[in-house]
């Protein structure tokens, strides 16, 4: 029994066969687990001879088992590092790698600029109240001003903002009187104006804000010049054209000048009006500010040459490979 059972051992190749070996040597009901059950009937002087005998194979056959079996699973661990293998000789699977839309690429190169000047970046919500998209910017009901930003109303009481000067004063009131303020809020705005090569009926813009003691034209000057050399490049002239808007006093269209397209309009600016800064909770007594609102399409447009404002929202992929930035 015992070389017969060593033999087989010897022979298997899987461990699924060697746990079946030993269920039919060693198992409960195992081949030697018979010759024990037998015993009984065997004369006293015997047991102790067969006993024994009987313990050495189970001892020897349960070494033999545990010596194959370490060596089934060290084979089985060589052949599968085997088929693991990589060919590095295997030509790569090349992977389409997205990139950042041109818009939001030039709205971080704006932020990054505007935080270098020690603003803070803030936002605001698109779908916004009559309240603070009109209102609050010395703008009631009726205003013939109102005419100049075209709107999509939800509700009488609801629409999506015309400018991201509706953040102005939701800011104000979040910084409950203390100064200063300074912040830049981009985002998008929506007016109900004829799509062509320059205006969209959803567009983006950055507004800028700042509020403090002694705030003057000659620092939103400086501020607006120091970002226009930043974008456009040292030496870009700009130009200030007094203009209109009900929540600044004075206020201002910027253009700057662009070699072959001559006078351009970027943005509106202006002092904040004293009435804007009342209804807000500052005292203009005490305090001035200024704010701007430019358009980020004509900006990107100047910047990057691009003659129409549609390539932006298109997502056409040759266009859009161009600003590929990895
Ligand atoms: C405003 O929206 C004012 N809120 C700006 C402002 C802010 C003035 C703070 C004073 C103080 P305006 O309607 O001019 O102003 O728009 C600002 C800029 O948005 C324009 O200079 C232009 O660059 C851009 N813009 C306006 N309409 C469109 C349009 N339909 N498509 C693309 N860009 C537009």
């Amino acid at each position: 029994l015992s070389s017969e059972a060593a033999l087989a051992i010897q022979q298997v190749t899987t461990l699924e066969e060697l746990r079946e070996l030993k269920v039919k040597y060693l198992g409960k009901k195992g081949e030697l687990t018979g010759v024990l059950r037998g015993m009984g009937s065997l004369s006293p002087e015997e047991r102790p001879v067969i006993g024994s005998l009987a313990n050495e194979i189970r001892n020897h056959l349960d070494q033999l088992i545990t010596g194959k079996e370490a060596a089934l699973q060290a084979a089985a661990l060589e052949e599968q590092l085997a088929k693991e293998t990589i060919d590095v000789t295997l030509p790569g699977v090349k992977r389409n790698v997205g990139s950042l839309h041109p818009l939001h690429l030039i709205i971080e190169k704006i932020e990054d600029i505007f935080v270098g000047m020690g603003f803070e970046v803030a936002e605001g919500p698109e779908v916004e109240t009559d309240k603070y998209n009109f209102e609050a910017l010395n703008m009631p009901q009726e205003h013939p001003a109102r005419d100049m930003q075209d709107s999509f109303y939800i509700t009488p009481e609801l629409l999506l903002r015309t400018h991201t000067s509706s953040v102005q004063v939701r800011t104000l009131e979040k910084k409950e009187g203390y100064v200063p303020v300074r912040i830049i809020c981009p985002g998008k705005v929506y007016r109900r104006d004829d799509d062509d090569a320059t205006h969209s009926h959803q567009f983006t813009q950055i507004e800028g804000l700042v509020v403090d003691r002694g705030v003057s034209m000659s620092e939103l000057n400086g501020v607006l010049l120091s970002f226009i050399e930043k974008i456009f490049g040292e030496g870009t002239e700009m130009r200030l054209r007094p203009s209109y808007f009900p929540f600044t006093e004075p206020s201002v269209e910027v253009d700057i000048y662009h070699p072959e397209k001559g006078w351009i309009e970027i943005l509106g600016a202006g002092m904040v009006h004293p009435r804007v800064l009342e209804k807000a909770g500052y005292n203009p007594e005490r305090y001035s500010g200024f704010a701007f609102g430019m358009g980020v399409e004509r900006i990107a447009m100047l910047k990057y040459d691009i003659d129409d404002i549609r390539h932006f929202y298109n997502n056409d992929l040759r266009f859009l490979r161009q600003f590929k930035t990895v």
